[in-house]
């Protein structure tokens, strides 16, 4: 059982999401495995302040999480936010993890996965960031499923994300999700985004038009008593999706190429991306960036819609 009084020894919120806190205000988090291993120094550092903005501009107070010298902040200030897009000290922070990073004092960026758990501690219910992990591509070998899913299976949390990137086995996460009853809602899409292209083969069962919808089949959800997270997939704007071609041939040979490696286990994914990224000659980064700003904006309007009706 959560201690809640014990808790105020391992988290701080910052006094802007304190004070939305109190007064119920619309909050939307932010993961910092993105800005520390997601992307490159100074994008990751102007794209995670761009983000707070948006989610500002559209009504909602922004949460960015990260451990930093062992404390759980819930909302960064301009120097942590630099600190974790400068820093070479900062460990990939799964859920496995967290623990160990917060007793020994060190620095963590968290993942989709410990950013939904901190979210949970601090009763945050919206979540922004670009895309989640997933079933690696011959999981059936190699057992390799991100705890991002888990953790979205156990916490009231929305996701608002492009889908996952075909890196992944997309076709085996929306099984994995649904075996474990998150709903994945499209927004004003059928498919599945694939992250950086707007489809993916794989289609959705509901279509959501607009942020009220989802905001209202939230609320229902957990009204219910039907416990754990739901992903809000929303495509990548079509003058920022890449060519689907050039895409699926970058993903391939970084596959080829981590294969060869041997690179496994939380490398994996950080891997994929640096390679995706170098084989477009940078192109992945620019698409990287125009999609998690339009999930901030979608997040802000899901969570500002929630809060309006509640
Ligand atoms: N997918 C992306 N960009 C990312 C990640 C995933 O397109 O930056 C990061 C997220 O933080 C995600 C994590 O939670 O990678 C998943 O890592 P793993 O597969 O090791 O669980
Ligand atoms: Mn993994």
């Amino acid at each position: 059982m959560l201690n809640r009084e014990m808790l105020k020894k391992y988290v701080e919120v910052s006094p802007e999401v304190q004070e939305a806190m109190d007064k119920n205000y619309p909050i939307v988090a932010l993961e910092s495995t993105i800005i520390s291993h997601g992307m490159p120094y100074p994008q990751n550092y102007n794209t995670a302040k761009e983000c707070e903005e948006i989610i500002r501009k559209n009504g909602a107070v922004p949460a960015t999480t990260a451990i930093i010298n062992g404390k759980i902040k819930v909302g960064l200030t301009e120097e942590d936010l630099n600190f974790m897009a400068t820093s070479k000290d900062i460990e990939k922070c799964s859920t496995r993890d967290y623990a160990y990073i917060v007793a020994n004092k060190k620095n963590g960026a968290t993942t989709v996965a410990t950013t939904v758990l901190t979210c949970s501690l601090v009763g945050i219910k919206f979540f922004s960031t670009g895309g989640i992990g997933g079933v690696h591509r011959g999981a059936e070998d190699t057992f390799d499923i991100s705890r991002d899913l888990q953790e979205l299976a156990n916490t009231d949390v929305a996701v608002i994300c492009a889908g996952c990137k075909s890196i992944l086995d997309i076709g085996l996460t929306l099984e994995y999700l649904e075996t474990f009853g998150v709903p994945v809602l499209g927004y004003q899409t059928e498919k599945m985004p694939a992250f950086f292209t707007r489809e993916s083969e794989f289609n959705l069962d509901y279509k959501m038009n607009n942020p009220e919808e989802i905001a209202n089949t939230a609320k229902t959800k957990w009204e219910l008593g039907i416990d754990g997270g739901i992903v809000v997939a929303n495509p990548v704007p079509a003058e920022n999706a890449m060519d689907e071609e050039l895409i699926t041939d970058a993903i391939n040979k970084a596959i080829i190429e981590a294969n060869e490696k041997g690179i496994h286990g939380k490398e994996s994914t950080p891997f994929l991306l640096s390679k995706v990224l170098e084989v477009t000659e940078g192109k992945s980064l620019e698409t990287n960036i125009a999609l998690v700003k339009n999930n901030c904006e979608l997040g802000a309007k899901i969570a500002k819609s929630y809060y309006e009706n509640n």
